[in-house]
């Protein structure tokens, strides 16, 4: 494995091709999570300037990489089939070994951003993001005890302080289960924010950006919550291979009481809801130039940042 830690970028793309004969969804297919390095993690404050140095040739998502599910969007939709008039989409995945936290970034560009649900569970009526992640790659059928597909659900702005499912507890598994009140975003185990540029609610472009503990597993609850210690990290390794999936839901004329999405993009060519795709938690890629270190992240005020605040 040290061998592996200090390989580059081809090394990475020829390691990526090898995995991919045992991929999932889109079958020989593996995506990449950049690995940041100590010096640069992302401060999460929903601006992606500390994600620049990331060549989105190797590790970005774009819409032409999306697949229409459900669908919303029409019959027969090709791959990257969505409108770039009415959303555009891209993706980009990361990691830290010693944080062993996962990020995503995700910019959207959307003609309407809708936010008008009236059922305030029912994120998906709105624009809305959902994120999962299955650490242990135990794909399907879904453990019957334990919980390993890790679900993170949001429809940003917050509409009365709620932005996602049962009100701010958005980390859900996917298996009809009571949310751990424990999983609330801003927490140490995720944390999901947002910045955009337009009309907020309007022709905008929305950046989220995200953070989560790598998690293993924890208990199905029952009628009692799980608690903090029930839940089992998963140690994230260079080279190893977890699944993860990203959804997008477009909705843009509604009156908010009922489901009128005229898209829902996913890295999955299937359904909602099962981290099937294949994800290297890639070596230290070291064709990339993080610059000058930024620091402690949590402390670090990034120029978007210092940009948005002067927008207030
Ligand atoms: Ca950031
Ligand atoms: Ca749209
Ligand atoms: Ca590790
Ligand atoms: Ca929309």
């Amino acid at each position: 494995m040290k061998r592996l830690l200090t390989c580059g970028l081809t090394a990475i793309a020829l390691l990526a091709f090898a995995l991919a004969a045992g991929a999932h969804e889109p079958p020989g297919e593996v995506f990449l999570a950049v690995q940041f390095p100590d010096t640069h993690v992302p401060n999460i404050d929903g601006f992606d300037d500390d994600w620049s140095a990331v060549p989105l040739e190797v590790y970005a998502i774009p819409s032409s990489m999306l697949f229409s599910v459900h669908g919303f969007a029409g019959d027969d939709v090709p791959r990257g089939g969505m409108d770039p008039a009415s959303m555009q989409i891209r993706h980009i995945l990361g990691w830290n070994d010693s944080r062993n936290e996962i990020y995503v970034t995700t910019k959207i560009f959307d003609n309407k951003h809708t936010i008008t649900r009236q059922d305030l569970g029912s994120y998906w009526w709105d624009d809305s993001i959902e994120i999962e992640f299955n650490p242990r790659h135990d794909y399907l059928p879904k453990p019957e005890d334990v919980v390993t597909h890790h679900k993170y659900s949001f429809a940003f702005p917050p509409l009365n302080g709620n932005f996602g499912p049962a009100l701010q507890t958005a980390a859900v598994s996917s298996a009809d289960v009571e949310n751990p009140t424990l999983l609330s975003n801003g927490s140490r185990w995720y944390y999901c924010t947002y910045s955009f540029e337009g009309e907020e609610y309007g022709e905008s472009t929305y950046i989220y950006e995200f953070r989560t503990i790598a998690i293993d597993s924890y208990p199905k609850p029952t009628e009692e919550n799980i608690t903090e210690d029930q839940v089992v990290e998963h140690d994230l390794t260079a080279g190893e291979v977890i699944g993860f999936s990203i959804f997008v839901s477009d909705v843009d004329d509604s009156a908010g009481d009922a489901d009128n999405r005229v898209g829902m993009w996913a890295t999955t060519p299937t359904s909602c809801c099962h981290s099937s795709q294949d994800l290297l938690i890639s070596p230290m890629d070291d064709t990339i130039d993080w610059g000058e270190p930024t620091g402690t992240a949590v402390e670090a005020q990034s120029w978007g940042r210092i940009k948005y605040q002067y927008q207030q």
